[in-house]
């Protein structure tokens, strides 16, 4: 099998790699690809601060037409991109090609968007002088992306720090290597000069840490796991360098007796098992007060009853496997203390045999939970929801604020009053009344609260707080 390299100052490199596993058929190697060392790391961030200088005076031409090129790209080749993508994730085939639409809707909206940069042309209280606000790129940029959203998640960190004229150095998570390799290929025929985009596959150990160790990154955005947020915090707050978290989430759903009972279930069975549950955005607390909770709980269990888990690639599959088998085990391990705990199972929770040895797991449901349960309190990035029932809305908002995350809130309810209570008081980035607490737009701001996150939104307008710089200027004429 070739190996795919890493670029490195436009040039491909890496003649050692590490296999990429689909994890719906573990006897299928996706590809080879390359793991750089930290010297292949340091020749990175060398090689996008050398090209800074061009790319960071570049005009919005050149910026629109490399961005653009790559979004027609990846839209035309959505089919075959999301068949990669579902290969070595995991997600379903309708799931992946989905995500590979929203990279290329993602990159469309930045292309426009470097036709559009813009500033502020202020009277000065001094007479005769003139004052100009302005924005400039900030530098290298760290682009450190978890396995989740393959492509996704890349195309909104890139495409921004590409549009403000940034030059990058982006390291994928290790588990899914393809789509980064295609992305940036795509990028590098698009036309991005040498140096302006490199791509550093390896782990978190020897490249990410290198990264961490540069005096020369100036900014690092980073989406995964609380852990390794706070080692990017530290290590950047000490040099004074710019960091951009997106963390965890134990997100809420509140279900009230209000609700219209067939949106409330789409909504809880989407945010909790859809991608299964491997999202920071999935609801994994179901908040339900007691007048409709048995109805709920009955409709939930007769809805999961209907998902087909199978290989990712087959067209009747609704949810895909597990990740890998340590993913599998945390999972279950969720399992069994929620069991410990004295929650009951409502439903699954139990490994299944399909015709390829993959990581299946029946998505569980679990009720009678209390909010201090640890099912309750900490993310287990899987398809388990924990239903706790609650005596009305004022309970459920005090439940539902009651975590140490606060990236997605939602509410199910036929009530105004309601709904607009909660979106004013749910300590939440993002809230969502009757839509899943997962699956957001591409063009406004995403990022949460609390412990998920940290630093400016992303994606959006709002993504120029983090990826340019403000200067003042001021000129006597
Ligand atoms: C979504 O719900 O559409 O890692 C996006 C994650 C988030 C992205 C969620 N950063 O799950």
């Amino acid at each position: 099998m070739d190996i795919h390299p890493n670029l490195i100052d436009g040039a491909w490199v890496g003649d050692d790699g590490l296999p990429n596993i689909n994890p719906s058929d573990t006897n299928e190697t996706v590809g080879i690809y390359a793991q750089a060392s930290a010297q292949q790391a340091r020749d990175a961030i060398a090689a996008a601060k050398a090209a800074f200088l061009k790319w960071s005076g570049s005009g919005p031409l050149e910026r629109h037409g490399i961005l653009r090129k790559a979004s027609d790209e990846i839209a035309a080749r959505r089919q075959e991109l999301g068949e990669l993508l579902a290969r070595e994730e995991g997600k379903t085939l309708g799931e992946a090609v989905g995500e590979v639409a929203r990279a290329a809707q993602i990159f469309d909206f930045f292309a426009g968007e470097a036709l559009r940069l813009t500033g502020d042309l202020v009277p000065s209280v001094r007479l005769g002088v003139g004052v100009e606000v302005t924005r400039e790129p900030v530098g290298v940029v760290g682009i450190i992306t978890p396995w989740n959203f393959p492509i996704a998640i890349p195309a909104w960190k890139i495409a921004p720090a590409l549009c403000h004229g940034n030059t990058v150095v982006f390291k994928p998570a290790n588990l899914v290597p393809g789509s980064a390799w295609a992305l940036v290929d795509i990028l590098k025929r698009a036309g991005l000069p040498d140096g302006v985009l490199n791509l550093v596959m390896g782990s978190g150990s020897s490249v990410g840490q290198t990264m961490l160790d540069s005096p020369d990154i100036a900014a690092i955005s980073f989406t995964g796991s609380v852990g390794t947020g706070k080692t990017v915090a530290m290590a950047s707050a000490e040099r004074f360098r710019k960091f951009q978290l997106e963390m965890g989430g134990k997100n809420p759903l509140v279900v009230l007796d209000d609700a219209d009972l067939a949106v409330a279930v789409e909504c809880a069975v989407n945010g909790a098992f859809f991608s299964t549950g491997q999202r920071c955005t999935a609801s994994s607390r179901l908040i339900v007060t007691e007048g409709i909770h048995d109805r709920f709980v009955a409709a939930v269990v007769a809805r999961m009853n209907t998902l087909n888990v199978d290989n990712a690639l087959l067209p009747t599959t609704q949810i895909g496997p597990v990740i890998d088998a340590k993913q599998m085990s945390v999972d279950e391990r969720y399992i069994a203390i929620g069991k410990q705990e004295g929650a009951h199972l409502a439903y699954g929770g139990e490994r299944l045999e399909r015709g390829s040895p993959g990581h299946y797991l029946r998505p569980a449901l679990f009720t009678e939970c209390t909010n201090a349960m640890r099912i309750s309190r900490e993310e287990i990035f899987g398809p388990v929801a924990a239903v706790i029932r609650v005596k009305d809305y004022d309970e459920a908002l005090g439940v539902a604020n009651d975590t140490e995350f606060g990236l997605s809130a939602g509410i199910c309810t036929s009530s105004l009053k309601q709904a607009t209570h909660f979106k004013r008081n749910a300590e939440a980035g993002m809230v969502m009344v009757n839509v899943p607490t997962a699956g957001v737009d591409f063009h406004v701001p995403f990022g949460g609260r609390k412990g998920s996150s940290y630093g400016p939104r992303e994606q959006g307008r709002y993504a120029a707080e983090f990826f340019s710089v403000v200067k003042t200027a001021y000129t006597m004429a």
